[in-house]
């Protein structure tokens, strides 16, 4: 067949591991996108992928990698991978709108023969209910005409050990034999494939794993609450569990949980319960625990003032680490903001550290960066260490500055440090 082996619509942290792996088990592949500048960039061998050099993208390109605009070359693919958003809307509902969008133009060129894989995380039912109709839309109908498949994406950014290859690939298909046809589709440079029965159990797998860790990261954000009140270093008895070499995985407090997977995707699972008519209660809890953290950390600020007989109206405060989590860039749903949010509502002068963002606002105003550690743990009031990035030094940080208050447990407690 001439043409592409593989599509993949959505050029994101998810779809270029996946272009980059399948151009170097020798695939022809095709990368869509609606975004002009994403497309010009991939094809003039500009990476803006955090885990994607520009030497990556100079071998698939020589491998026979392009990037389009142009949607007719999903008529010339042999299998076609769905990796866009699924966010969650104003009113933290499932948006669908951009695999409904990508499943639309699959359907207008969609060919005899053809599989078709969506990645992206969503309820379980999606793959049938909803992209399956549409995907008819062309006259083919699936597990006859074509193959339909849902495989959970489980690309984690920044994450040096384990990447696409040597993570295993979960894998559902609309019948047994689309299961088999996107088995061997990964099969090619995935080390190891994990067939379920269906889509849904695929889809299902997924939502399981990131709510699992939602539903824990909320047990110990509940007990830091209580423990600071009981008296007990709840850090201290987190490290004690942890030597249990079995039945115990650790989870440590922080200032709430931020990212585009954590806070999202369980909403996709409580969205599709409360369809049955009754809510999922431990989602619907740890999402409640969870956003109530950064309420909490200002809490605690105000009382680490309020200690040093300073009120927060006109105090500085510096927040160390602004992006979700340590070590990247990314700065979706960081609870950053809405601490931030909080500490200005209460007239506190708020300056930033963070070497991977140079300027960073809340609501519109801009919140001025300090380059210098060392000077600006003196100038402030208080710090606030909210994501510990490798770079931080932190024994400068508990040298030098005034009042801390640690919510990720890094630093040595004293009459100065605090931790949440
Ligand atoms: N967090 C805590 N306490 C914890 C763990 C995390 O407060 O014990 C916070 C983080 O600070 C962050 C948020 O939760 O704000 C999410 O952290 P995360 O470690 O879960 O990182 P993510 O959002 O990048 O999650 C991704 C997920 N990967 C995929 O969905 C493919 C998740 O399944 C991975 O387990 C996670 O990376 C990982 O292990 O790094």
């Amino acid at each position: 067949m001439t043409g592409f082996d593989l599509t993949i619509i959505g050029l994101g942290y998810v779809g270029m591991p996946l272009a980059k792996e399948a151009t170097a088990a020798g695939l022809r592949v095709a990368g869509l996108d609606v975004d002009p500048r994403k497309v010009d960039a991939l094809n003039a061998g500009r990476s803006y992928i955090d885990d994607l050099t520009d030497a990556d993208l100079d071998a698939m390109i020589s491998g026979g990698f392009t990037a389009t605009l142009d949607a007719s070359v999903l008529a010339q693919s042999h299998t076609i991978v769905i990796c866009v958003p699924t966010p969650l809307d104003e009113d933290h509902r499932p948006d669908l709108s951009a695999v409904e969008g990508a499943t639309r133009t699959v359907a207008e060129h969609l060919q005899r023969g053809t599989l078709v894989v969506l990645e992206s995380t969503t309820w379980p039912g999606t793959t049938d209910e909803v992209a399956r109709p549409i995907l008819e839309k062309s006259g083919l109908v699936a597990g006859v005409d074509f193959h339909l498949a849902f495989s959970p994406e489980r690309i984690d950014p920044g994450n040096a050990k384990f990447g696409l290859r040597n993570t295993p690939k979960v894998v559902g298909g609309y019948t047994s034999a689309c299961k088999d046809r996107a088995s061997a589709f990964y099969g090619q440079f995935v080390e190891r494939v994990v067939p379920v029965s269906g889509t849904r159990e695929a889809e299902m797998a997924k939502l399981l794993e990131n709510t699992y860790r939602h539903v824990n990261i909320a047990l110990v954000n509940e007990m830091a609450i209580f423990c600071d009140e009981l008296g007990v270093n709840l850090w201290e008895s987190i490290e004690a569990a942890s030597t249990k070499p079995f039945g115990f995985q650790k989870f440590l407090p922080g200032p709430g949980v931020g990212g585009h997977c954590i806070p999202v995707d369980p909403s996709y699972l409580s969205y599709t319960v409360r369809k049955l008519g009754y809510p999922f209660r431990f989602v619907e809890l740890a999402q409640e625990i969870n956003e109530r953290m950064p309420s909490y950390v200002t809490t605690r600020v105000q009382r680490l003032l309020n200690q040093a007989r300073k009120p927060v109206n006109g105090s500085s405060v510096l927040l160390l680490g602004v992006t979700y989590k340590p070590d990247i860039a990314d700065e979706r749903e960081t609870p950053a903001i809405p601490v931030a949010e909080a500490l200005l509502e209460l007239g506190a002068e708020l300056s930033f550290c963070d070497p991977y963002v140079k300027e960073w606002s809340v609501n519109g105003a801009p919140i001025p960066r300090e380059a210098d550690l060392a000077e600006a743990l003196a100038k402030a009031d208080v710090t606030v260490l909210l994501q510990q990035h490798s770079v931080f030094d932190l024994d400068l940080i508990e040298e030098r500055s005034n009042l801390v208050l640690d919510t990720r447990g890094v630093l040595t407690t004293s009459d100065r440090v605090e931790r949440l």
